[in-house]
């Protein structure tokens, strides 16, 4: 679900080549909503029929694709019908922190949307499906950043005298991030009273223009860039290949956990080889390191020197967001490497390659610059 998204198109690829039957469904919500703010993606990517084709010439296999919003519970009903699955991917919510900050329709589009769409899916499994397996995407802004260490999920903790086994609090920085979190918790309760079984990924910040299957420009995932649509990093790279300022926000000290998008890609299909036991709801924190927002900003701006010979300029921004500049931050990440999860793109590599591949794109990011500077602000 959300097949057509920066995930979940090189997901499908991932598991087509790892022999699985892959079924998509999409509403192209992103792409609609990315046109509103007047941008796109700064990779092309074609329809989704031209995609399969693609996928399919490029001899990666055969896609079934039912196009769809999965908060509609009779679609996702016909879908989930038609395909019985064994497991499903939920990565069709709406992703972005800033637009769900926009205003009333955009905060309560994201809430409900996010919500509904887990809680359709909850009962499409009990009902149909009753052993498939839930790999929900939610996010390690779930967490927010607490000053304490942060465990996978649960933690033990002893109160006036007595001790628990419980889930760790949250603390989420936007209303999207507090969606993942009432998501969290209704697949906490799904798995208690239907025996549901749910792998909740708190993910971390992805970047990245290839994997291991996206060989060809054929192939691309999309890849955003505007201040709604874009992240942190990868917006880095596109400012210093457009030659706009590197925007870190506020003093830059925030840190966040990061990954590449073969890393993201890895983890989840190891999740889907690797399901829970049945009736198990189980928690990864899905990122490789954390880093600040400003050592992000100095590396791109030190890989794009070293490759262009180049001075790209960093500019501190007015931190748009409410969020704290300098905290305290320490999250596990050890179920997944447990599971043999093992990491394969470092930083420096990986922005070098993005930044070779958006600059064959420097024209399509330059034609949607007036996107590029934030302006959605949380303070009211
Ligand atoms: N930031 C900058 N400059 C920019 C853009 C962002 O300094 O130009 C800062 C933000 O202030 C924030 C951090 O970078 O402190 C991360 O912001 P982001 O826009 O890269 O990511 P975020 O809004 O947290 O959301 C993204 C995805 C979301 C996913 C989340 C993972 O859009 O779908 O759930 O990353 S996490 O951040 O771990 O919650």
């Amino acid at each position: 679900m959300g097949i057509d998204g920066y995930i979940g198109w090189p997901l499908s690829l991932r598991l087509l080549r790892e022999g699985h039957e892959v079924t998509g469904m999409d509403n192209f919500y992103t792409r609609k909503r990315v046109r509103e703010v007047n941008s796109d993606s700064a990779l092309p990517i074609g329809s989704m029929k031209k995609r399969i084709s693609d996928a399919s010439s490029s001899g990666l296999g055969e896609i079934k694709f039912f196009r769809g919003d999965v908060s509609n519970s009779e679609k996702l009903h016909e879908v989930i019908k038609a395909t019985e699955p064994e497991a499903v991917v939920h990565l069709a919510e709406q992703r972005s922190a800033p637009y769900s900050m926009l205003g009333l329709k955009q905060a309560k589009e994201t809430m409900v949307k996010n919500i509904v769409s887990t809680i359709n899916l909850v009962y499409e499994v009990k009902d149909q499906v009753p052993d498939c397996h839930i790999l929900k995407l939610g996010t390690m802004g779930e967490y927010g950043t607490p000053n304490i260490d942060i465990p996978e999920g649960f933690f033990d903790i002893e109160y006036r005298g007595r001790k628990d086994h419980l889930p760790f609090p949250k603390n989420a920085g936007s209303w999207y991030h507090w969606t993942k979190v009432h998501d969290s918790n209704n697949l906490m309760f799904a798995n208690r009273v239907w025996n549901i079984s749910v792998t909740d990924v708190m993910q971390g910040v992805v970047y990245g223009t290839r994997t291991e299957e996206i060989s060809d420009p054929d192939l691309y995932t999309r890849f955003d860039t505007d201040e709604v649509w874009g992240t942190a990093l990868n917006r880095f790279c596109a400012q210093a290949v457009a030659g706009l300022p590197i925007t870190p926000y506020g003093k830059g000290n925030q840190a966040r956990g990061f990954l590449s998008l073969e890393d993201s890609v890895s983890c989840l299909a190891l999740g889907i080889s690797k399901p829970p036991k049945k009736g198990e709801y189980r928690v990864y924190n899905q990122f490789d390191e954390y880093y600040t927002v400003n050592h992000l900003a100095k590396t791109v701006q030190e890989v794009y020197g070293e490759e262009t010979g180049k001075i790209a300029e960093i500019k501190h921004v007015e931190n748009p967001r409410v969020e704290m500049e300098d905290h305290y931050y320490n999250p596990e990440n050890q179920k997944l490497k447990d599971l043999g999860y093992r990491r394969k793109r470092e930083l420096r590599q990986e922005i070098s390659i993005i930044l070779e591949d958006l600059s064959r794109y420097r024209d399509r990011i330059l034609k949607h610059r007036d996107s590029i500077m934030p302006r959605t602000l949380w303070k009211a």
